[in-house]
């Protein structure tokens, strides 16, 4: 290990930025980045150790993923719905409504509205289930462990399969590409740091990965690929904010992981992965509760240091979601409320919100 002072200096000047490191006390630490990482990506090796913070969360118990949500309550649901490549804006209701507005056509008014798509504390987690098309599939998650998917390629409209056996205690859904067959898998994180992948190549039937010692209830799941070989890599960042991964390449071990950055942010910010360099590889980025985004993109000397830190783009109660909403490659910056939902494409760099779209019931 050799300890790298990281000076944390953002590309971007002037006095925003500079309260912004000083409201965020994690940029501005030793960063413990594990030497084999500075050299030749073929020649990394596991660091040893890894294992975030312990303790507190054996005794913890299930709890319930999802508060109590209201009927009425909605929650934006970004994908690409019509295989354009372009995420179309969505949201899910907690009485089982699509609501999509597909890019193609401009954004300003629901395309679609497809009602029948809900279930008891349901947590939407819309992907390409299959690989018959380039659309996302509607499909939710219970915590009683079914999965519910309503498959584009013969239309939606009613639920197609509902697969059971998901549940893990006090769980949240983390589907994605883990083995890079062109199909999301079913996926979840328990409360206690188990991460469970069942393959969708080989049929959606058990369990293929369980891999231990991801965390404890405080970390945040944060899969993504961040090596760009097409598989999604086991991550999480911690209260303390230590990034994790574990990449797919060389399989999951219990506790070991095969990065670990400090430095990015305690637990009021929100972790937003997305590829915003479009290099195929993830990029390790925070939102802050005041609307600053920090992003280190992956494509430069690696991480550690902050690349972009746009401000105000999203104070207060909103939902980031990033997403490639143009197709230039590049996630977008991008938050919805209830009422709005704000993009500042990648192209032109974050000056500002590119598009305003209000959001009709
Ligand atoms: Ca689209
Ligand atoms: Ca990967
Ligand atoms: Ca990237
Ligand atoms: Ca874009």
């Amino acid at each position: 290990m050799r300890p790298l002072l990281a000076s944390r200096t953002p590309r971007v000047g002037g006095l925003a930025a500079g309260l912004l490191l000083t409201a965020l006390p994690a940029c501005n630490v030793i960063l413990d980045i594990p030497e084999p990482h500075c050299d030749m990506p073929g020649n990394m090796t596991r660091p040893d150790g890894g294992t975030p913070p312990q303790g507190g969360d054996d005794d913890a118990g299930p709890r319930p993923p999802v508060p109590d949500t209201p009927a009425d309550a909605r929650v934006p649901v970004p994908a690409d719905y019509d295989g354009d490549r372009r995420a179309d804006l969505a949201m899910w209701t907690a009485s089982g409504t699509w609501l999509i507005d597909y890019a193609a056509n401009g954004f300003g008014s629901w395309d679609e509205r497809i009602g029948g798509h809900g279930a008891p504390d349901a947590v939407p987690v819309p992907a390409r289930y299959d690989d018959a098309d380039l659309r996302a599939d509607l499909a939710v998650w219970t915590p009683t462990g079914k999965w519910y998917v309503d498959y584009a390629a013969n239309g939606y409209g009613a639920w197609d399969d509902i697969y059971d056996g998901y549940a893990a205690p006090g769980a949240v859904p983390v589907p994605g590409d883990y083995d890079g067959a062109g199909r999301a898998d079913l996926a979840v994180r328990s409360t206690n740091g188990t991460w469970y992948v069942d393959y969708a190549a080989n049929g959606l039937t058990g369990w293929d990965v369980i891999r231990t010692g991801t965390g404890n209830e405080s970390a945040r799941a944060t899969p993504g690929d961040y090596d760009g070989d097409g598989r999604a890599d086991i991550s999480i960042k911690s209260d303390g904010g230590v990034w994790y991964i574990d990449r797919a390449d060389d399989g999951y071990e219990p506790a070991i992981w095969d990065e670990q950055y400090a430095g990015y942010g305690w637990a009021d910010v929100t972790p937003v992965p997305a590829d915003y360099d479009g290099d195929h590889r993830t990029d390790l980025t925070i939102k802050g509760p005041d609307g600053a985004w920090f992003i280190d993109y992956s494509h430069d000397q690696g991480f550690g240091t902050w690349n972009e830190i746009p401000t105000h783009h999203g104070e207060g109660a909103v939902v980031p979601v990033p997403a490639d909403y143009d197709r230039d490659g590049k996630a977008d910056i991008a938050v919805a409320s209830d009422e709005m939902w704000l993009i500042d494409y990648a192209v032109g760099g974050y000056i500002g919100w590119d598009v305003q779209v209000p959001l009709t019931p």
